[in-house]
C-alpha cells in the first residue's frame, strides 16, 4: 500500500510556519529544530521539507537532491553540535520511528539526534 500523507501532521503545521519552532538549521529541502520534549541534553529533530512519512518513503521516493541535502545537513548538526567522536566530541545516537511498532507519533519523517550524556542500551529490553 503506498503511503498517504497527511498534511495536517505537526511537522507540515511547523515547516507552513503555522506553528513556531527552535529552529537549529534550514536548508532547502531540509529543516532541523529541537524536540519540544528533550530527551537527552542535546535532542534535535531533522526532517525533509518533502511529504515524506517514514525513513524508507523518503529512501526510496525522494529525489537525489533531496536525499544528499538531508543527509548532509544531518552531518553538519553533529559537527554544530560538536557531538562527532571523530572530532573529539562524546558521540551520539541517530533514530528514526516508523509506524506502529517503533511508537512513530508524527507521520512525517523526522531523525532524532540526540546527546549529551551516555543513552544507555539501544532498546529497552522487552
Ligand atoms: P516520534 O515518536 O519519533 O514520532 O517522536 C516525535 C517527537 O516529536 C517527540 O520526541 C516529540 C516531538 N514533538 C511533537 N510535537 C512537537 C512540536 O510541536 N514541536 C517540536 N519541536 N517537537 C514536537
Amino acid at each position: 500500500m503506498a503511503y498517504a500523507y497527511d498534511d495536517q501532521n505537526i511537522f507540515a503545521k511547523i515547516l507552513r510556519g503555522e506553528i513556531p519552532n527552535d529552529t537549529v538549521m534550514e536548508t532547502e529541502h531540509s529543516l532541523a529544530f529541537r524536540d519540544i520534549r528533550p530527551q537527552a541534553p542535546q535532542h534535535v529533530l531533522v526532517i525533509p521539507k518533502g511529504p515524506y512519512v517514514t525513513f524508507d518513503h523518503f529512501a526510496l521516493e525522494a529525489s537525489e537532491a533531496e536525499i544528499v541535502d538531508y543527509t548532509r545537513t544531518i552531518g553538519e548538526i553533529c559537527k554544530m553540535m560538536g557531538i562527532q567522536p571523530g572530532e573529539g566530541g562524546a558521540g551520539y545516537r541517530t533514530l528514526s520511528n516508523a509506524g506502529e511498532d517503533a511508537v512513530q507519533e508524527v507521520p512525517h519523517l523526522h531523525v532524532h539526534i540526540l546527546a549529551g550524556r551516555p543513552l544507555g542500551p539501544m532498546l529497552m529490553r522487552a
